[in-house]
């Protein structure tokens, strides 16, 4: 995908070459199909479009540039894993979760073919090297979610260094004191990775930093709820994605001009697709770059995604961290309560998970909610029944998907997809 030529820096990277070509030149052809032959996009995709077409390059040597520098690079898989902290020792997180199926034989050696794709994409990506952001971190960081990934990292330890965060199940009080001595542990880790002390000044800037991407994703949203909406879910999955591995502050000042594109639009009541297409919400497990598979079939389908509740969504960017608190005691503080809103479906009982579903839907005026849980996930396919019985009783119809990263089952997801859609019929404006 890229136009300037990176080949020494992945080879110093120990990239696989001709596999690393042949997944960018995949990712230039779906990229190509999915969103640059949409009509009437926004200018300020532009910005988007050259990230994406720089994510194994220009980013990456960005990485490298500020690793020869001296800062480090963390990886991550989850929402949960407090970017404020990272900050304010002065290194880059980037998040590893990769979309696509690219590995999975290399990974089954080493989990268990029933594992999620979401799983065996990141051991992939590894184990046939092909991720340069997995070569360029200098500390990977997992955490107790769900079963498939705590045991994945295990034997993934064996190939990076790894560090595991432990997530508690509920949300009691106990359950808070640990993830407060879990915030704490690992902000003694950043400390000793870096060097750097983390004082109360870098803590308050990275709270800032990170609330400001949230507040411009928070803004974004909400315009969304115009009818006509005046962007498309595929261009949103593809901002919420770049949000996790972009420079937080170019990131934000990108969206908030976006905005102010969009705001212009919504005033003109102009949108990506007529008042009557029914407009609907995704929920479930987080879609990570390049998984762009479900959108596509939605929005090729007659509808338009006004919503994600989802990881890669508005479940990062809910909840604002406490901006108010001094000391470093109090931010920690405040960085436990923000994070244990997470709705997870790792947690039990998730009560306010079905709490936002119901509220998103209401907020964005939505005619149906799709709900995809990645095969294998136990946690998001037990709570595909939750959000199913809740939705009924809201007279919100849904429809729920199984799926994965291949296109064996396109054709099939565009059947019930298009059933779906007929289902639910034009809007009434
Ligand atoms: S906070 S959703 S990012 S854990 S799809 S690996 S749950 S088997 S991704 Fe997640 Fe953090 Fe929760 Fe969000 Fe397991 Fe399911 Fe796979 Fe999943």
């Amino acid at each position: 995908m890229t136009a300037i030529n990176h080949t020494s820096m992945w080879e110093t990277l120990n990239l696989d070459i001709p596999a690393h070509d042949g997944l960018l030149e995949v990712l230039g052809k779906f990229y190509n199909d999915i969103y640059l032959s949409q009509e009437g996009r926004l200018k300020g995709m532009e910005y988007l479009d050259f990230v994406l077409s720089e994510v194994h390059g220009l980013r990456i040597k960005e990485l490298q540039d500020a690793k020869e520098s001296g800062k480090k690079v963390i990886g991550t898989f989850c929402v949960f894993v407090p970017e404020e902290l990272t900050l304010a020792a002065d290194a880059i997180q980037v998040g590893l979760c990769s979309g696509a199926d690219a590995g999975t034989e290399a990974a089954e050696k080493i989990v268990p073919r029933n594992t999620c794709a979401l799983i065996k994409s990141f051991v992939g990506f590894k184990l046939a090297k092909i991720c340069p952001y997995t070569e360029s971190c200098d500390l990977v960081v997992g955490e107790t979610t769900c079963d498939g990934k705590k045991k994945a990292y295990e034997s993934f330890a064996e190939h990076v260094p790894m560090y595991v965060m432990e997530v508690p199940q509920q949300k009691n009080a106990c359950d808070r004191d640990l993830w407060k001595a879990e915030i704490l542990r690992f902000k003694d880790e950043l400390e000793t990775l870096t060097g750097n002390k983390i004082t109360a000044e870098r803590l308050k800037e990275a709270i800032k930093t990170v609330n400001d991407r949230r507040r411009a994703l928070q803004r974004l949203n909400k315009l969304r709820a115009a009818v006509p909406v005046p962007i498309s879910g595929r261009d949103v999955l593809l901002i919420n994605q770049v949000s996790f591995y972009d420079d937080p502050v170019r990131f934000t000042t990108s969206i908030n001009t976006l905005c102010d594109e969009i705001e212009s639009r919504v005033q003109k009541k102009q949108g990506v697709a007529e008042s009557s297409v029914p407009r609907l919400l995704l929920s479930g497990c987080p879609m990570a770059v390049p998984n762009w598979k479900l959108p596509f079939v939605i929005e090729g389908s007659n509808a338009v995604v006004v919503g994600e509740e989802s990881c890669i969504g508005t479940r990062n960017t809910r909840d604002l961290v406490d901006e108010s608190a001094d000391t470093v005691d109090d931010m920690i503080d405040a960085i436990c309560d923000r994070y244990l809103k997470i709705d997870c479906a790792c947690f039990t009982p998730n009560t306010e998970r079905l709490e936002n579903i119901t509220a998103m839907a209401k907020d964005l005026n939505v005619d149906g909610v799709i709900h995809y849980a990645l095969m294998f996930c136990q946690p998001y396919a037990n709570e595909a029944l939750k959000v199913e019985r809740i939705m009924k009783k809201e007279g919100v119809p849904m429809l729920s998907i199984e799926t994965d990263y291949s296109m064996d089952d396109l054709e099939q997801l565009k059947t019930r997809v298009g059933a779906f859609i007929e289902m639910i019929g034009s809007r009434e404006n």
